[in-house]
């Protein structure tokens, strides 16, 4: 409930989660996450756009602001005194945090994703999954959370905590206050961002996404996951796909960093996820490093990929 004289609108961050009645250290975690992601945004906007002269566990060249986001993160998570273990696209390897698992959390996340937009000016986001214990290598139904951060014309933070998704946006103090409470997805939608090279398409996909066109759905694709999947929660409709292609069977994106939490969250916006073969949620993960292709979003239209899919492979 709103305090007298103050619209639910005004509603920041930790007062919503402490309203949900949400458990006080996964509270702290999401907090903390939030309190990064100001020294992130402030990166973003002002830091050095060159490369830090590594490279990632994908031999991927990361940029500074990779390696500075992650320190940002690992940083605040570090010291929030609930976190069991991490991980983060950028580093190599489960960093442990504290011995006791007993009331923590471990937090897989990519600190930065589509850094490589951030030159030409288009959108990036962070992602973040959040378990209950020291086990990261859980399919991702046992996720407790899962959220992003947009980096946007706008900073928004878009959470779940398995009880719908909702929408924060950064005011000039840079707190979040309450957007948009229970996002909901259509089952169907118009829109489609079709990630990856068209003709490495399998002759399912390519009969899919020929499919989508006759009917008139609108291309938007970005380039930067994160904004592409707000776009369809926000919107309400649409769907992504950054499918298996030919040389590729696993697409590109990432399980734990990626896909995981992303597909959290729109089951719980009420679409779906699925590899095009089988429900991403239900991927039990062999390594961190672990990719699979995606398609997202409104549940009629991943359904009708499976079905193409499973036809012509
Ligand atoms: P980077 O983080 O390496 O820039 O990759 C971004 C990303 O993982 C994801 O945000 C996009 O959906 C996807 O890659 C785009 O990949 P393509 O540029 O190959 O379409």
């Amino acid at each position: 409930m709103a305090e007298p004289g103050k619209t639910k609108f005004q509603i920041d961050l930790r007062r919503y989660l402490r309203e949900q009645g949400e458990d006080r250290n996964l509270t702290r975690v999401i907090c903390e996450i939030a309190e990064a992601s100001k020294y992130i945004v402030n990166s973003i906007r002002t830091g050095d756009l060159g490369v830090a002269g590594t490279s990632n566990l994908y031999g991927e060249q990361q940029l500074a602001l990779d390696v500075l986001s992650d320190r940002i993160m690992r940083k605040r998570l570090f010291h929030s005194g609930v976190i069991a273990n991490i991980v983060s696209e950028e580093t190599n390897d489960i960093i442990p945090v504290s011995p006791d698992c007993e009331g923590k959390y471990s937090v897989a996340y990519d600190p930065l994703d589509g850094s490589s937009l951030v030159d030409v000016n288009l959108a990036v986001g962070t992602i973040v999954s959040i378990y209950e214990g020291c086990d990261l290598m859980q399919p991702g139904r046992n996720q407790v959370a899962a959220l992003y951060i947009l980096y946007g014309p706008r900073t928004t933070l878009v959470y779940s905590t398995g009880k719908g998704v909702h929408e924060f946006g950064m005011n000039q103090l840079m707190e979040y206050n309450l957007l948009r409470e229970n996002i909901q997805v259509a089952p169907k939608g118009s829109i489609y961002s079709p990630g990856g090279q068209r003709n490495l398409y399998t002759p399912g996909t390519e009969a899919f996404v020929r499919e989508l066109e006759e009917k008139g759905a609108k291309l938007r694709y970005s380039g930067g996951f994160v904004p592409d999947i707000n776009q369809i929660l926000i919107k309400g409709k649409g769907l992504f796909l950054y499918p298996h292609l030919q040389g590729a069977p696993d697409g590109k994106l990432r399980l734990l960093y990626e896909l995981n939490p992303m597909a959290f969250l729109m089951e719980q916006a009420g679409g779906a996820a699925s590899t095009g073969k089988r429900r991403i949620l239900d991927l039990v993960p062999e390594n961190i490093e672990q990719r699979a292709p995606v398609f997202i979003g409104c549940k009629e239209d991943v359904a009708r990929a499976e079905e193409l899919i499973a036809a012509h492979g």
